[in-house]
């Protein structure tokens, strides 16, 4: 739920930009939507800045049921949030971003759209094709759309493969640069750079640092991030925003999860 400042979900992205932020994103596939709000609670009260919710392999049932749920909660806590007073000093509300894997798992409950297109795809599908047939369902509900880059490296995971990535490697500092000069002349408002959910390592730094001087949009970057330090490393790499998955679905106790999540959250916007 975009918080009430907020024109739109860019200008939230944009204005939180003087230093790194914190994204959770949820695979409607791996958790019940009751559970996802929980953890989704849980995040926003351990520091996170915006929720995405995709999967390589979701179907629209579960993206419309877990965002519908997440802003559900979300709206609840604001009110209980405001009769307590606290509203003014704690956000209890985050935006919700799809970040789809298809045209057909669109929800017109979620705040945004990142309408990407995979970079490094040898698919028409994941290169224009969804994006055209996405086009009604975003008009007729009126979503808010984001540019976005999408760039998979090695090991790309199971995205990578669904996405049919001609993955770039990890050192390649000269393809890196031309995806980031062709992502700024397209002029998208975000590059997202991805190493694959569940990738053994994170984005190098020297992509990251390449990627930041060449593109002057918003940089996400994702894919393997688990400690604070790796978090940290990529935020003084350039990073913009960071994304986590995994992490959030990798614990069973919450308490455990809200201090894991934070001290990651916290090693990020360390000045
Ligand atoms: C995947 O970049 C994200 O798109 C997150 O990856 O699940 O490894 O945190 P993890």
């Amino acid at each position: 739920m975009l918080p009430d400042q907020f024109e739109n979900t860019l200008d939230y992205l944009l204005l939180l930009n003087n230093t790194t932020k914190h994204a959770t994103l949820i695979d409607p596939e791996k958790q019940t939507p009751e559970e996802a709000a929980k953890i989704i609670q849980i995040a926003i009260e351990a520091g996170t800045d915006l929720i995405l919710i995709g999967g390589s392999t979701t179907n629209q049932n579960s993206v419309q049921e877990t965002v519908g749920i997440i802003q559900e909660t979300m709206e609840l806590q604001q009110w209980a949030a405001t009769q307590n007073g606290i509203f003014e000093n704690q956000s209890t509300t985050v935006p919700i971003i799809l970040f789809p894997n298809a045209s057909a798992t669109l929800s017109d409950k979620a705040d945004a759209l990142l309408f990407m297109t995979l970079l490094n795809s040898k698919s028409p599908k994941y290169l224009i094709k969804e994006q055209l047939n996405a086009t009604k369902f975003i008009f007729e509900n009126n979503i808010e759309t984001i540019s976005t880059g999408y760039l998979i490296f090695e090991p790309g995971m199971r995205v990578g493969e669904v996405g049919e990535a001609e993955l770039i490697k990890t050192s390649d500092i000269k393809t890196t640069t031309k995806y980031s000069r062709l992502a700024k002349y397209f002029n998208f408002k975000i590059l997202y750079l991805e190493a694959g959910s569940g990738a053994a390592k994170p984005i190098p730094k020297e992509i990251i640092s390449t990627t930041k001087k060449e593109f002057n949009g918003l940089l996400f970057v994702g894919g393997g991030i688990k400690t604070p330090q790796q978090a940290r490393n990529a935020s003084i790499a350039g990073a913009d925003w960071i994304v986590t998955g995994n992490l959030v679905e990798s614990f069973t106790d919450y308490k455990l999860l809200k201090s894991k999540l934070k001290e990651l959250i916290n090693a990020i916007k360390e000045p």
